[in-house]
């Protein structure tokens, strides 16, 4: 487990410093906020990284899949910060194929994560997985063909909005939703509700981010990034965070 640990560790941080290395090539400006933006949460996608891997290891067996999946949804975000930034310092352009590439990837990885939490107390079913990754496939490439001029961007927010209220349908009233509340287990419900809460509130940045980028006459990439990267750090750090407070309550944290 030590040595799988500091394997996974070295792994993500080798990729960083390629990203870095890239960095070279452009200097944040002082002014440049949403350069900064995208700074800040790099890091705190790696420190996010490093504290689930290191955690993962001190709850109890049934719930250390989901820690160490917290961690690498942070730890592909923190690779994909690192090349988004670069495009914005050097270009001023919104990184959108790296942006959708990092969701498309860390979305289904967190739908992975209301399966797993539910396998933990043994209330699970395949199939509620299956629809949740449905659901997160048509939002974002309704979104992503929005923002990348394929399509009418009100028609991929349409699209993109579908996808997010059918994924709240499953959570709140279909099999997912149902199977939590019967589990009588309390840390589970918590972690649920709270999950649930992430997914609602949270996540509503997201399309808040669209419509100032894209709907409100012209583009306007300082505020989508913006955005976007404050949405990022509360969905993938709280929502890792949460299912660790879950992990470390439920069966107690391994004294070691
Ligand atoms: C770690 C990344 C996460 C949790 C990304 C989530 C992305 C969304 C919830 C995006 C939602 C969108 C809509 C609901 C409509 C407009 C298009 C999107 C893709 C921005």
């Amino acid at each position: 487990m030590k040595k799988l640990k500091l394997f996974a560790l070295a792994a993500v941080a080798l990729m960083g410093i390629s990203g870095v290395a890239n960095a070279s090539t452009a200097m944040l400006a002082s002014d440049d906020f949403v350069g900064i933006s995208f700074w800040v949460i790099s890091m705190g996608m790696l420190a996010a990284t490093a504290f689930f891997f290191l955690e993962a290891g001190s709850v109890s067996a049934g719930w250390r899949t989901s820690v160490i999946v917290a961690g690498l949804v942070t730890g592909i975000a923190f690779i994909h910060y690192m090349y988004m930034r670069e495009v914005w310092v050097s270009t001023g352009d919104s990184p959108t194929v790296y942006r959708y590439i990092d969701w498309l990837i860390t979305v289904p990885l967190q739908m992975v994560e209301f399966y797993l939490i539910l396998t933990a107390v043994g209330k699970a079913n395949s199939g509620m997985f299956w629809r949740l990754l449905l659901g997160s496939v048509v939002m974002l490439v309704g979104g992503y063909l929005g923002e990348a001029g394929y399509i009418n961007p009100t028609l991929g927010f349409i699209i993109g909005i579908a996808g997010w209220v059918y994924i709240l349908y499953e959570v709140f009233s279909g099999e997912a939703g149902r199977a939590a509340a019967k589990s009588g287990n309390k840390a589970l419900v918590t972690a649920f509700g709270a999950m649930r809460m992430i997914v609602t509130v949270g996540w509503a940045i997201y399309p808040l981010g669209y419509v100032f980028g894209y709907l409100t006459g012209g583009v306007d990439a300082d505020s989508l990034n913006v955005i976007y990267n404050l949405a990022d750090f509360v969905n993938k750090i709280a929502f890792g965070l949460v299912i660790w407070a879950a992990a470390t309550s439920s069966g107690g944290r391994r004294s070691k």
